[in-house]
């Protein structure tokens, strides 16, 4: 053997053993990325008066020099996109017509709180898995004692939140099993898809939902030889996120609007849309199952002892995430009384009989280009 080829055979190190996924995906992410990093999201330029954001050599510099800090990294939000992805494939794989709601919210919370390696406040599930069915578009998660079973006839949206120190991914998909709405899901998912491209520093929100809106209604689902135009639902939105806080202030409709409000550099934005073959606006019906503490609520003085107990026990174990009764079951709270002390997020629901689908991201708008950091092989 020449020089060469002796320099280049491996020295046989006693090898660490690779540690893999298993089946469910059950391993906690540091077991995996053993150094902390985590890959990136979809890196989109900036378009148009902004491209120089992107093409900037200064620009990209600085972003250089503060990533070399890597508390100042995107790490924390691309380890929580990193558990969705693995999460969500495992979900689209196993959720079958015949499976309980409770069975599939278990299947997903069980995944998300071992890959990310759920721990107090620090690390966890970053609000209710949304499971909402047909003319309900968001918010419903089964409440213990529900009954209901997926049917292969219903279109599933599934709606997960991880957060790593408060940095919430929150990102959602549809599912059906038979092929009746394809055609609302397709157009749901492009419309999805030009709201995450219209997005940008300085970009006004009502010049987003204009586009949405085109894309959204530029289709239209035949079902049984009745043509339904597909709407954009009109009091739905994408939202900024800041720390702990799902809704950060900033809303972005799914219609065409005159909100001059603008992203700015920084920013976390959820963008989501809403497609129906309703009437394209829903209202809140049906049990209650999401709450979530009042951010910049006036302390109000509570009477009850038992009110002021199960609050206590709400600001340890969520803050100010959104929760759903389940996790206050498993925290060991009984017989609890949550009007006035939390906000409630109820169902929504479009017109009865109609159809809904949702797909949703999370971008991350960096100085110099957008990450798209939930984007996955599947959406
Ligand atoms: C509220 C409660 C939750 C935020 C959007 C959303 C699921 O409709 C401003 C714009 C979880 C999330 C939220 F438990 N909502 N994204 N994913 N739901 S929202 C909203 O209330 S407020 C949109
Ligand atoms: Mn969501
Ligand atoms: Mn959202």
């Amino acid at each position: 053997m020449g020089e060469a080829a002796k320099r280049k055979k491996k020295k046989k190190k006693p090898k660490k053993k690779k540690v893999e996924q298993g089946v469910p995906p059950r391993t906690g992410l540091s077991k995996i990325f053993t150094d902390g990093i985590y890959p990136e999201g979809e890196i989109q330029e900036y378009k148009d008066d902004n491209n120089w954001r992107t093409t900037s050599e200064e620009m990209r510099y600085n972003e250089r020099m503060v990533l070399e800090d890597p508390e100042l990294t995107y790490q924390n939000i691309r380890r929580a996109a990193e558990v969705h992805r693995l999460v969500r494939k495992h979900a689209r794989k196993t959720i079958r017509p015949g499976m309980s709601m409770t069975e599939i919210a278990n299947l997903i919370e069980d995944g998300t709180r071992a890959l990310v390696e759920e721990e107090g406040l620090e690390s966890g599930i970053g609000f209710p898995t949304g499971l909402s069915l047909n003319n309900c578009a968001a918010h419903y998660t089964p409440n213990a004692g529900d009954t209901v079973v997926l049917q292969k006839e219903d279109v599933l949206k599934v709606d997960i939140g991880v957060h790593v120190k408060g940095r919430i991914l929150d990102s959602a998909f549809t599912l059906n099993f038979e092929p009746t709405y394809d055609t609302l899901i397709e157009a749901v998912k492009a419309a999805t898809d030009t709201g995450v491209r219209e997005s940008g520093i300085d970009v006004r929100l009502g010049e987003i939902g204009a586009a949405i809106q085109e894309t959204m209604e530029s289709y239209e689902v035949e079902v049984g030889g009745k043509v339904y135009p597909v709407k954009s639902i009109e009091n739905l939105s994408g939202h900024s996120i800041n720390l702990y806080q799902i809704h950060g202030g900033k809303s972005v409709l799914l219609v065409k609007n005159d909100d001059q409000t603008k992203m700015e550099e920084g920013e976390y934005f959820a963008i989501e849309t809403f497609g129906s073959t309703g009437r394209g606006r829903v209202i809140e019906s049906g049990d209650c199952s999401h709450y979530a503490k009042i951010i910049d609520a006036p302390h109000v003085p509570l009477r009850l002892q038992s009110a002021k107990t199960l609050l206590k026990s709400i600001t340890k174990n969520f803050g100010t995430l959104p929760f759903c009764r389940r996790y206050l079951d498993r925290a060991g709270e009984t017989k609890y009384l949550l009007a006035g002390i939390v906000q409630d997020y109820p169902p929504l629901v479009d017109t009865k009989g109609s159809m809904t689908a949702q797909f949703e991201h999370t971008i991350l708008l960096r100085p110099t280009v957008k990450e798209v950091v939930s984007r996955g092989d599947d959406y």
